[in-house]
């Protein structure tokens, strides 16, 4: 028992328009954790400026992605939600973390490799050092659980490498909790439509390789429609969709969306042809997704309610935060 409270912390990046993966892997999982726990959802616009950005859309992009977690559900009377920018303890703490953290970790992290791809000499420090600024949103906060996708499990193990080596290091066992990831469904890693062994991404070139959460339902039939499959028919048994990426990525969503698994739903496709299936599945995506973008559209009419909405989040975050980091200044010899 480490004696902490649970504190759930989570966010998202306002880099582009919302995708099913970030809906399905992390922002539906958020919801029940609410019933239960103290939860911190944020919109991570610090993150958002380690790659190339235009500064005149971020803030609409900040807003867009809030109005996204409220409409998918996410209550800000009963959840802090707040963007990170706003509380600027995140970025102290990064600081005192990049001096915890080691080269030869982040150097195993993968998510860099493959954003920067064969350009790492031109990406940004922020990119590079983007798990550590990670580790301090969580920390700031005491957090304890993390639910996101299957991407970002290897961050979530640097945030514990971190916490345990600041309370080593500073003689201060249990200071900082060590967080547990929480990757939680059938569907923690969602594929990009154009390719089964690519992960849907808001970075993707390819408007077709995702289903934006506003896409609109002719949009969404079109995008499955051209999403990429192999000539079978659908398979019998769960096991045979191991050797064929695509068709297990839309049988995937198919069963994160209807709650089954992903058996269940062979069962009821089994041996019919990818056509019917995609038409079946763009349906079912519409009828989830169409309530959603409505309410987008409602709260995204009032900009002025939302920064009204983000600043009290802000406020609510820092009660926590600004104690914590007075506690870590201490602790790392800072004249106070
Ligand atoms: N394809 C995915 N399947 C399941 N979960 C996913 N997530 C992202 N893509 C998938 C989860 O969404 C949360 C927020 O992600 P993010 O915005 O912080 O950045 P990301 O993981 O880098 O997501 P993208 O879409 O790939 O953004 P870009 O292209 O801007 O980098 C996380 O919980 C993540 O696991």
């Amino acid at each position: 028992m480490s004696g902490h409270e649970p504190l759930v912390f989570s966010g998202m990046q306002p880099t582009g328009n919302l995708h099913l993966g970030n809906y399905l892997g992390a922002i539906r999982n958020w919801l029940k954790l609410q019933e239960q726990y103290r939860c911190l959802y944020c919109m991570v616009d610090m993150h958002a400026i380690t790659v190339d950005y235009d500064p005149k859309q971020l803030a609409q992009a900040t807003r867009e992605v809030m109005a996204a977690y409220i409409a998918s559900g996410v209550d800000p009377k009963r959840s802090i939600v707040f963007a990170q920018s706003q509380v600027r303890e995140h970025a102290e703490l990064a600081w005192i973390f990049n001096c915890i953290a080691r080269v030869g970790w982040l150097n195993r992290m993968t998510q860099f490799k493959d954003k920067a791809g064969k350009n790492a000499e031109k990406m940004s420090v922020g990119l590079y050092t983007y798990p550590v600024l990670m580790a301090a949103d969580i920390l700031l906060y005491r957090g304890t659980h993390v639910p996101v996708g299957d991407d970002q499990k290897q961050h979530v193990e640097l945030a514990r490498d971190i916490a345990q080596k600041f309370n080593n290091d500073y003689g201060v066992p249990n200071f900082f909790p060590v967080p547990d990831p929480i990757i939680q469904g059938t569907a923690t890693r969602i594929m990009s439509l154009r390719d089964g062994k690519a992960k849907m991404s808001k970075s993707d070139p390819s408007e077709y390789s995702r289903i934006n959460l506003t896409d609109d339902a002719d949009t969404i039939a079109t995008k499955f429609k051209k999403a990429k499959t192999d000539p079978l028919p659908l398979p019998e048994s769960e096991k045979e969709l191991d050797e064929r990426p695509e068709a297990n990525n839309l049988v995937s969503i198919y069963a994160a969306f209807t709650d089954k698994g992903k058996q269940a739903v062979l069962d009821e496709f089994k041996g019919g042809q990818f056509s019917t299936f995609k038409g079946a599945l763009a349906d079912l995506v519409v009828s989830k997704l169409s309530p959603i973008a409505a309410e987008m559209r409602r709260l995204l009419a009032d900009p002025a309610e939302l920064d009204r909405l983000m600043l009290r989040g802000a406020d609510q975050a820092r009660a926590i935060a600004v104690p914590v980091m007075a506690e870590v200044r201490r602790v790392v010899g800072w004249v106070t």
